[in-house]
């Protein structure tokens, strides 16, 4: 039988972790057990959620902080039937957090599902390996650069800043995530244009790049939006999932005609993740159900830089984006504050195949935006190549300048 299984923590006031656990598989399930005739028992046995675990913890310094009274910390692990739910993310989530989310005093630490119930989503379409090869790099941590400044600039200016990021070398670009349908840069002029300069870098370089055009505007007018730019040439798509919904960027990634790389954003996750006492986990959030509902690349926050994850968190992400699953692998791109200084701490947190990613640390390099790209590519190929930075820096004065700017702190 295919089950999901998802693991809490929990802050137990009547410090029962096991009666607290029964109390959330039945609760969750069939609601009560113990009184039920044998027949009905039979008729529901195959509903019926089952504490696979209970783990005591010791209670930390913050735990204790936090509430007046002494609570029994622990990790309870619960297998729900899928017999229970349809097979979608809103039915799974709804059934293992969903009034369960309110009670405030719960964290969702975790999840499994079984490789059958697994193989029921679309997992990304493209992953490290489609990417790579749309691409042609196989064997560097690809590099990214973000438009920046663009809010109440026109296309010329757009034209110049794409121009400049992908002729210094990054890999691929994205809209910043706060650029939104708009009367000086519209949804289709951005992709016309953004197909026209990938196709015009790539004659002059033989590099070929992608651009990930915002995908914005209202939930049901989403599809027929992103196979609009499509039809126009768009490569990439960024999203704000957590705007709109899991579900929704199942459904983009499963339509054969929107057969392009995505790109998730973590805009709003900061909402459900960073409590340790409720919400859900980085790791299931933006690891393993961006993963699932099919998120080619996913960014979030790195551990360095101006909104930092702890490390622990940042690895777990990028763990659930990559290891061996039937789903494709999905990019790691940890984001925010990152400046060439900060490359080779990145490529040793997250190895080759994780993207780097920049906006202020692009845009901001005293060349300019071309310098910037460069100054990355310089410290990439210098870390691949076992040197330091400052070795890198010898042989090219953007990641110099790049390092008297920011500073080295590997
Ligand atoms: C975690 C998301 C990072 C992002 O989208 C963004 O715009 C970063 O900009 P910079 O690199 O911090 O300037």
């Amino acid at each position: 039988m295919s089950i999901v299984t998802a693991t809490y923590r929990v802050f137990d006031p009547k410090k029962d972790l096991h009666k607290k656990a029964e109390s959330i598989a039945l609760g969750l399930t069939i609601g009560s057990w113990t009184h039920l005739p044998s027949l009905e028992k039979q008729q529901l046995e195959k509903h019926k959620g089952e504490v696979v675990e209970v783990l005591e913890e010791q209670p930390t310094e913050q735990t204790n902080r936090a509430f007046a009274e002494e609570r029994t910390t622990g990790l309870i692990k619960i297998a729900y039937p899928a017999a229970n739910f349809s097979t979608d993310l809103p039915a799974i989530l709804t059934t293992i957090f969903g009034k369960l989310s309110l009670d405030g005093e719960i964290k969702l630490i975790d999840i499994e599902l079984d490789p059958e119930l697994e193989a029921a989503f679309p997992g990304p379409q493209f992953g490290i390996e489609g990417i790579r090869s749309q691409l042609n790099v196989y064997d560097r941590p690809l590099v990214m650069s973000i438009f920046k400044g663009m809010i109440g600039k026109d296309l010329s200016e757009f034209k110049k800043q794409l121009k400049d990021q992908l002729l210094g070398g990054v890999d691929l670009v994205k809209d910043d995530e706060i650029l939104f349908e708009n009367p000086l840069t519209p949804f289709t002029d951005r992709v016309r244009a953004g197909a026209e300069i990938v196709k015009e870098v790539y004659e002059q370089t033989g590099e070929q790049k992608l651009y990930a055009v915002n995908l914005t505007g209202r939930t049901f007018e989403l599809k027929e939006k992103a196979k609009q730019a499509v039809q126009l040439g768009a490569n990439a798509l960024l999203f704000n999932v957590f705007a709109y919904g899991l579900d929704v960027l199942q459904a983009l990634a499963e339509d054969p005609d929107i057969h392009v790389p995505i790109m998730a954003h973590p805009a709003v996750s900061g909402a459900l993740t960073p409590s340790p006492f409720y919400g859900i986990s980085n790791k299931v959030l933006l690891g393993k159900l961006l993963r699932l509902a099919g998120a080619d690349l996913v960014l979030f926050p790195s551990p360095y830089g101006s909104v930092a994850l702890a490390k622990s968190e940042t690895t777990e992400i990028a763990h659930a984006l990559t290891k061996t699953s039937t789903l494709n692998k999905a990019f790691p791109v940890p984001s925010a504050g990152i400046h060439p200084g900060l490359t080779p701490l990145l490529i040793n947190d997250f190895g080759v195949d994780s993207v780097i990613n920049a906006g202020g640390g692009i845009h901001g390099h005293p060349g300019g935006a071309r310098a910037g790209a460069k100054a990355f590519r310089d410290a990439v190929a210098g870390v691949l190549a076992n040197q330091s930075l400052t070795e890198a820096a010898v042989h090219s004065p953007e990641l110099s300048e790049a390092i008297h700017l920011w500073g080295n702190p590997a």
